[in-house]
């Protein structure tokens, strides 16, 4: 489906647009810090559901000066139990088309990457930081928990422990803590995190589909499986991607001489 038939499919509070092998989703709703309804969640499926075929990697980005002050809290008010579990489902089923859809994901942060955001966040798959961003869980100062999927992706990325502190004490993190503790994987100065996410997913668009479909879809598998299954996947995986006619002819580039070095960054 083209972009723009796309763009027309979504709610207000976001905004795409294709720049090359690159599809922009922007959380657009800076007047309330991003925070998440129903609509949005819904949008976020439709979006990363009908990306077209020529986009090779997604930039998730939140307009103004808070990448997402997460879940929208004005959904929660008059939620049963019935209702509550339905509705952390639409999560789970809108993160899953980021972290398991057709293409990697990359998302810049600043300000505020709060509970839901944060969430959100943790579903990408590399995660570049403005030094204003930091990360919090307030769930647990707002009598609620974690429903988009971050008990089970978070506890991946810092441990179960330290997850346990932000949701207990509500203490939170820097951009430049988040680094060490695997929440930010690249730390850049203020207003330097469009062009750095972007210059990453143009990168990540221009491996080969089957790599990139290796590293989203087999990698956290086999990392989770028992050795002896996450050796027998890995070996058909490294099979399966070096027989594509689009990796001989990258090899023999290199071995001819034309393909790229790897360099120094
Ligand atoms: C919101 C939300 C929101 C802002 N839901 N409306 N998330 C939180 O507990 C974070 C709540 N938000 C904040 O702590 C602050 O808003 C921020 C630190 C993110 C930003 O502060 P600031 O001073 O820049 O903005 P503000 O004045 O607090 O907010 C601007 C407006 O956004 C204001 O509305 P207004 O009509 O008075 O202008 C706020 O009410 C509104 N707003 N955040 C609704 N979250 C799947 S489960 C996930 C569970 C969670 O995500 S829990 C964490 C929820």
């Amino acid at each position: 489906m083209a972009a723009d038939r796309i763009a027309m499919m979504l709610p207000a509070s976001l905004a795409t647009e294709q720049q090359g092998k690159v599809a922009i989703l922007r959380l657009n709703r800076p007047e309330k810090r991003n925070a998440i309804d129903d609509e949005t969640v819904a949008g976020i499926e439709t979006f990363f559901r009908a990306l077209p075929d020529d986009v090779g990697a997604v930039l998730l980005a939140g307009a103004g000066e808070h990448f997402s002050a997460g879940l929208d809290l004005g959904m929660l008010q008059q939620v049963g139990v019935a209702e509550g579990i339905a509705h952390s489902r639409t999560w789970h089923r809108a993160f899953e088309q980021i972290q398991f859809g057709k293409v990697p994901v990359v998302a810049v942060l600043q300000g505020a990457v709060v509970g839901g955001g944060l969430e959100l966040a943790a579903a990408a798959h590399v995660r570049v930081a403005e030094r204003s961003a930091y990360y919090a869980l307030p769930e647990g100062s707002r009598g609620i928990f974690v429903g988009g999927g971050g008990s089970v992706r978070l506890p991946r990325l810092i441990g179960v422990a330290r997850m346990m502190d932000m949701m207990l004490t509500g203490r939170t993190y820097s951009a430049e803590e988040g680094q060490a503790m695997g929440l930010t994987t690249y730390l850049v100065e203020p207003g330097k995190g469009h062009a750095k996410g972007l210059e990453l997913a143009h990168r990540i668009a221009g491996n080969t589909r089957l790599t990139n479909f290796a590293i989203m879809q087999a990698l956290p598998r086999i990392a989770e499986s028992d050795p002896a299954a996450g050796f027998a996947m890995e070996a058909l995986m490294a099979a399966i991607a070096q027989a594509d006619d689009e990796a001989k002819a990258r090899l023999r580039d290199f071995l001819e001489k034309r393909g790229p070095k790897v360099t120094r960054s």
